[in-house]
């Protein structure tokens, strides 16, 4: 894990360790995901889900979601189904994403795609099998939370999801696939939605289960849009910067594909300072909170600082 001055600098001053915080949680989530779904007839369709949930990754959502239902005065234990369906829903995009008719990738999380070990038909399946259980999951496992919330995280995640989230982003991403005249406008409504989105549903989920008020919110819903963005610009230099060893997945892709992306709108420098200055806005949101805030200043540095 790479940190930059600025995050060690933060963390010495509020004695916040980010790599150690985010080792604790991950384990966490590694654990609940794997006590969440075990593996029964048909062995073949829970070993297809389990073989992409449990493959690792950074676990940034569920990470994310943790951290706002503790900022706002709640613990792991109400939010941990939602931060597990988060990663079910990622996961499942992750799959379906990764297929012959989508980006059509041989490697993901330093593993076979899902559709490489167990054939299109079964990850397909796998990707559907993961979306349904994140609903049934939330619903089911989640306990000292009063229904009125619960439902409006459903929707949450739900909304996240479909056309208004990361399926319309999608689409638009496919619709622009060897266009070289995709605009700014283009390129922000696609990530909003295929990126942004479920970053944002994992943040606000969180406090919406502790009940936060509607003006924290508000603030939480700024800071997550400003990361998704500034995310999905890190992503899109990692992708021209970074080896496949690195980033678990075939490098150069957006190049080879000749995509638009941040880096060919505005070349490398100019979009780090961006991502950058998405990051210091949502650093902004957060300095009401105080001190409580550190893990989510520090998710927030990560962002920029990240190598995979
Ligand atoms: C959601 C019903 C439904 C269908 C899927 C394929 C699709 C529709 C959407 C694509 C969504 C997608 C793959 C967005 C990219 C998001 C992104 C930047 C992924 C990388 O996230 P990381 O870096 O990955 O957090 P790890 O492996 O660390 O979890």
């Amino acid at each position: 894990m790479v940190m930059t001055d600025n995050v060690r600098a933060s963390q010495r001053e509020f004695r916040f360790d980010l790599a150690t915080y985010l080792a604790e949680r991950q384990a966490q989530v590694e654990a609940a995901l794997d006590r969440s779904l075990p593996v029964i007839y048909p062995e073949k369709i829970y070993e297809a889900m389990r073989y992409s949930l449990m493959a690792g990754g950074k676990r940034l959502r569920p990470i994310l979601c943790l951290a706002t239902c503790e900022l706002t005065g709640g613990t792991v234990e109400m939010a941990m189904p939602t931060a597990c369906a988060l990663e079910m829903i990622h996961t499942m995009s992750l799959i379906h994403d990764d297929l012959p008719a989508m980006d059509d990738d041989d490697y993901r999380r330093g593993k076979l795609t899902n559709h490489k070990v167990f054939g299109e038909d079964v990850a397909i399946l796998a990707g559907d099998g993961l979306l349904a259980y994140a609903f049934e999951h939330v619903a089911i496992a989640t306990q000292n939370v009063p229904a009125d919330r619960l439902l409006k995280v459903v929707a949450m995640l739900g909304r996240a999801v479909g056309a208004a989230g990361l399926v319309g982003g999608q689409v638009v991403d496919l619709d622009c696939e060897g266009k070289t005249d995709v605009s700014l406008e283009t390129l922000n409504f696609i990530h909003n939605h295929k990126t942004a989105a479920l970053l944002e549903a994992s943040v606000i989920s969180g406090a919406v289960l502790f009940g936060a008020s509607e003006e924290d919110l508000q603030r939480l819903s700024r800071y997550a849009q400003n990361i998704g963005l500034a995310f999905q610009i890190i992503d899109d230099i990692l992708d021209i910067t970074a080896t496949q060893e690195e980033l678990g997945k075939t490098a150069g892709k957006d190049l080879q594909a000749q995509k638009a992306t941040y880096p060919s709108i505005w070349g490398l420098e100019e979009s780090r300072r961006q991502a950058e200055r998405l990051v210091d806005g949502a650093k902004a949101e957060l300095t009401v909170f105080g001190e409580k805030a550190v893990p989510l200043v520090a998710l927030a540095e990560f962002i920029t600082a990240r190598t995979h």
